[in-house]
């Protein structure tokens, strides 16, 4: 297959990725620089430079051989936050520094010098917990907590700052592409010669890695001693390989790291490319000696280095202590924001496809949903809805009336995405084009003029979104007024923003690209795609006056991104091996920060067998963004083109998912205020168990749902972990219940994804579903109560308009707790800030784990006598229903059960 509409020609067959077309580690020059190196410690710190203000404690580091001065500055910050910066001292030129990451100025706090060794300098915080505790020569520094080593910088001797310099008089041979470097045809001429920075941390007792989206591998970061760094460089590869370090799409320089007792957090601010080592020593215990009968032995400690190294910009970077998983998760959003709360529909199923061809492809897909009686939310529009790739625009042909059309789309509550990319294609008759080239917004190429790659449109330049002045304009054009064709209904996806530029190395822009501010692309690449869904954004929230939330889906993305939308991972293939990469993938990007993400159901590239696109539903039911999505040689894929019986397997699971919206959109009002990722490791529910530490088969929806999706095929057992000797888990479906610790064998049919809830929990769910989330806000609420081994249980309910600020500017919403302990479910505000008219009940309660038949089981509530509530007990199962209640959801209440 071509590349449509493009003339330069692109072939992209369902066939491995041409890793010759991007570098491995060895053909990056500041790599091998920084490898060359002998790893001696060539820094001192200057320790009579010391200078201690309100915000920062600075003082000078010395390259002894170079004599070069660096500045360094250390920052507390409230909250159990170090902020390390370091520059060069007297830099050439100015280094890049990033802007718009950073939610807020971070709120500073003293740290106190206090007296240490000759040679050191200690640095307090207030509550004198934890020490920096500074080492002039050879310079390092080791953080501790109450005493207990945590972590040390530049211990192993890797900081590494190359010092601009003016370039040489005379050519010389440059291996290292210092000036310049080649790669394949491609030349990269660096006007501010070499920039890189490195530095590395070692991490006591920490044998657990993760984070640094985004890659097709483990959540457990890997040691990467005997092979490839983790790059962070955002791409666009096409059917990535799985199992791989190299960087795709979008980065989050972000990692952290978990033992038992503590989770820290290492955020490396830089936009640049970067790769990162990671090296771990795992505890041994060495045989001592044999004393009688008792053994004697030693345990040496785990350790894990890891070293960043950058190509450019400065040494940034903030250590988040902890010391648990949900402290370190609110440290990284006090700095980068939390997610966005999503509007409601945008957790309904999505139906994507490149391209549904014209509006009656649209009308027939959207009929086959109703007649099928599968509920979805979205309909998605790709690249060909457009007149020859000009976003903003509409193939007249077939789509003739796209109000129309949005309008029969309104009819049934549903909604429309459209994609903009962030290429605008060279036709000056495309007012796009010709605005944003009289303003000068598109990104110059190093002569000065714009810069043209070739993309779909064919040639094509690109906007530059790290100029705030082309970000307002960017956002200007989704008003309705400027975006012919456009309603209220319609939102957006941004695809090709790494940015992909066909015939650039590497398929991404040329690094001395010049943006605002004279930057080189080189400094910023990382957050093009940020920027561009940033606006994006904006520009949906200013259509509407500021009134309604957007929604947008990003392929690239940085450390922030959240705060604009959603994520997805790109071009997957339709094979097993990439449902089961799913997992993992999205569980790193949800500690990193970014909990609204998915991948795509069924596979991008390739046709799916009917069990495994089955099974992709099953699984993309439980993952926070859901949507199918197939590329343009696919065959086509609706839910009911695979047989009766199948199509019936995937109405299931988007029942499943549209039954249990409640719960979603609590979790990510909870993702939104209080920065818990929504799909959460084990090891992050389960921190002291040790075997949670690696699990990636298996994961948390919030603290109370655990699933294990089936990624293989002919599966009719699977491998459970139910983790925590404390705890009792039941089957969703089943109600059986068992005690955690515990590796179950779990016989699997096609029917279902192994789904368990923790005891202890309490689920809101409502009793029916309908054809979109837009149809479903008056349906009744079941509450699916879990009894943990004391017999007590705790939940919460969040609820809203689902589509406006309302619930931020007027507090608009309602948020409910539920406890059961010694017989008693009751509801009660969990914020009294809230307010929100629901004519919505609780019209059934499940509760699991009753191990008596109760006599008597009444409801109260203030403006009302006590009631009689019917009810029946299953024994075996210790199943108690109730039925039939009408206990409206906004209101306090009680329900007795003697
Ligand atoms: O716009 C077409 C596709 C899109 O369907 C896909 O989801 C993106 O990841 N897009 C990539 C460009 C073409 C890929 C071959």
């Amino acid at each position: 297959m071509e590349a449509a509409g493009s003339e330069d020609a692109i072939s992209f067959q369902d066939e491995a990725v041409d890793k010759s077309i991007f570098k491995d580690c060895n053909k990056i020059g500041f790599y091998r620089r920084q490898k060359l190196l002998p790893r001696k410690n060539t820094y001192r710190a200057l320790l009579d430079s010391v200078t201690s203000g309100k915000d920062s404690t600075k003082f000078q580091i010395i390259n002894e051989v170079n004599k070069v001065p660096l500045l360094a500055e250390v920052y507390g910050i409230e909250g159990n936050i170090f902020r390390l910066k370091i520059n060069e001292m007297a830099p050439l030129n100015p280094r890049y520094e990033i802007s718009d990451v950073l939610i807020q100025k971070p709120a500073t706090k003293r740290l106190t010098p206090c007296p240490g060794d000759t040679g050191t300098l200690v640095l307090k915080d207030d509550s004198g917990n934890l020490k920096f505790h500074i080492s002039a020569n050879p310079f390092k520094i080791d953080l501790s907590s109450e005493e207990e080593p945590v972590l040390s910088i530049n211990s192993t001797g890797r900081l590494y700052f190359e010092h601009l310099q003016m370039p040489p008089k005379h050519e010389s041979q440059d291996d290292l592409g210092l000036w310049q470097e080649k790669f394949g045809k491609f030349v990269d001429i660096k006007a501010n010669g070499p920039s890189a920075i490195g530095l590395d941390f070692s991490l006591h007792g920490f044998e657990h890695l993760y984070g640094i989206p985004q890659h097709a591998e483990t959540h457990q970061l890997k040691n990467t001693s005997a092979g490839e760094a983790y790059r962070l460089y955002n791409l666009d590869v096409y059917g990535y390989k799985i199992h791989d370090k190299m960087g795709i799409y979008g980065c989050v320089p972000y990692l952290l790291a978990h033992k038992q007792g503590r989770t820290v957090g290492i955020f490396w601010l830089n936009a640049s490319e970067t790769l990162v080592e990671i090296n771990t020593q795992p505890t041994v215990e060495h045989m001592l000696s044999q004393e009688g009968s008792v053994l004697a032995k030693q345990k040496v400690k785990a350790q894990t280095d890891v070293c960043w190294m950058s190509e450019s910009g400065i040494i940034d970077v903030f250590l988040l202590m902890g010391p648990t998983p949900a402290a370190v998760f609110k440290q990284y959003s006090v700095l980068t924001g939390t997610q966005a709360l999503p509007p409601l529909f945008s957790l309904g199923y999505h139906q994507c496809r490149w391209n549904y061809d014209d509006e009656q492809d649209v009308k027939a897909v959207d009929a086959g949903f109703d007649a099928h009686d599968i509920p979805y939310d979205v309909i998605w529009l790709d690249i060909e809805h457009t007149e020859g790739k000009r976003y903003f625009t509409w193939d007249k042909k077939k789509f003739p009336d796209p109000k129309r059309m949005q309008e029969l789309i309104r009819s049934k509550k549903r909604k429309v995405v459209v994609i903009t990319d962030p290429h605008i294609k060279v036709d000056p008759m495309y007012s796009l084009y010709s605005q944003a080239k009289d303003k000068g917004y598109f990104v110059k190429n190093n002569k000065g003029g714009d810069f043209e790659g070739v993309c779909w449109p064919g040639a094509s330049s690109y906007l530059d979104f790290t100029n705030p002045k082309v970000r307002e304009w960017y956002s200007g054009l989704f008003a309705f007024s400027e975006y012919q064709g456009s309603t209220d209904i319609l939102f957006i996806w941004n695809d090709m923003n790494e940015p992909s530029v066909f015939r650039g190395p590497e398929l991404t822009m040329e690094k001395n690209a010049i943006h605002y501010g004279n930057w080189e692309h080189r400094d910023l690449h990382n957050m093009y795609g940020f920027y561009q869904q940033m606006a994006a954004a904006e520009g949906l929230i200013q259509r509407s006056n500021g009134e309604e939330r957007p929604f947008v889906l990003t392929r690239s993305f940085f450390a922030g991104s959240q705060k604009y939308g959603a994520v997805w991972t790109g071009d997957n293939k339709a094979e097993w091996g990439y449902l089961k990469i799913s997992i993992p993938m999205l569980l790193t990007l949800s500690v990193a920060g970014i909990a609204f993400c998915g991948a795509d159901v069924g596979g991008f590239i390739g046709d799916p067998e009917p069990e495994l696109l089955v099974r992709w539903y099953q699984a993309g039911a439980y993952q926070p963004f859901f949507r199918g999505h197939a590329t343009m040689d696919t065959k086509r894929r609706e839910p009911w083109l695979f047989g009766e019986e199948n199509t019936q397997l995937i109405r299931n699971a988007i029942k499943e998912r549209y039954a249990l919206l409640p719960y979603w959109y609590s979790l990510f009002y909870h993702a939104h205020v209080a920065s818990k990722p929504v799909m959460r490791p084990l090891w992050v529910e389960f921190p002291k168990e040790l075997e949670t530490f690696d699990v990636e088969d298996e994961y948390m929806l919030g603290s109370a749902l655990l699933i294990h999706p089936v990624t293989e095929p002919k599966a009719t057992m699977v491998d459970v972990l139910l983790p925590g000797s404390e705890e009792v888990w039941y089957d969703f479906r089943t109600f059986v219940h068992w005690e955690g610790a515990r590796t179950l064998k779990f016989p699997v049919a096609l029917d279902s994804t192994p789904v368990f809830q923790r005891g202890g929990s309490v689920i809101p769910m409502k009793t029916a579903v309908g054809r979109s989330t837009g149809w479903m806000p008056r349906l009744p609420y079941e509450l699916r109560v879990a009894l943990d081994s004391q017999g007590s249980a705790r939940g919460e309910l969040y609820l809203d308009d689902g589509h406006s600020f309302q619930y931020l500017h007027q507090k608009q919403f309602l948020h409910r707790k539920f406890l059961f302990s010694a017989g008693v479910l009751s509801s009660s505000g969990a914020d009294e800030n809230g307010h929100y008219h629901s004519e919505c009940v609780v019209e059934k309660v499940v509760i699991l784990g009753i191990n008596k038949q109760p006599s008597s089981v009444t409801a109260s509530c203030p403006d009302m006598a006590d009631t009689q509530v019917a009810f029946t007990y299953g024994s075996k199962t210790s199943v108690l229903r109730l039925e039939k209640l009408s206990l409206n959801v906004g209101v306090d209440w009680e329900i007795h059960i003697k």
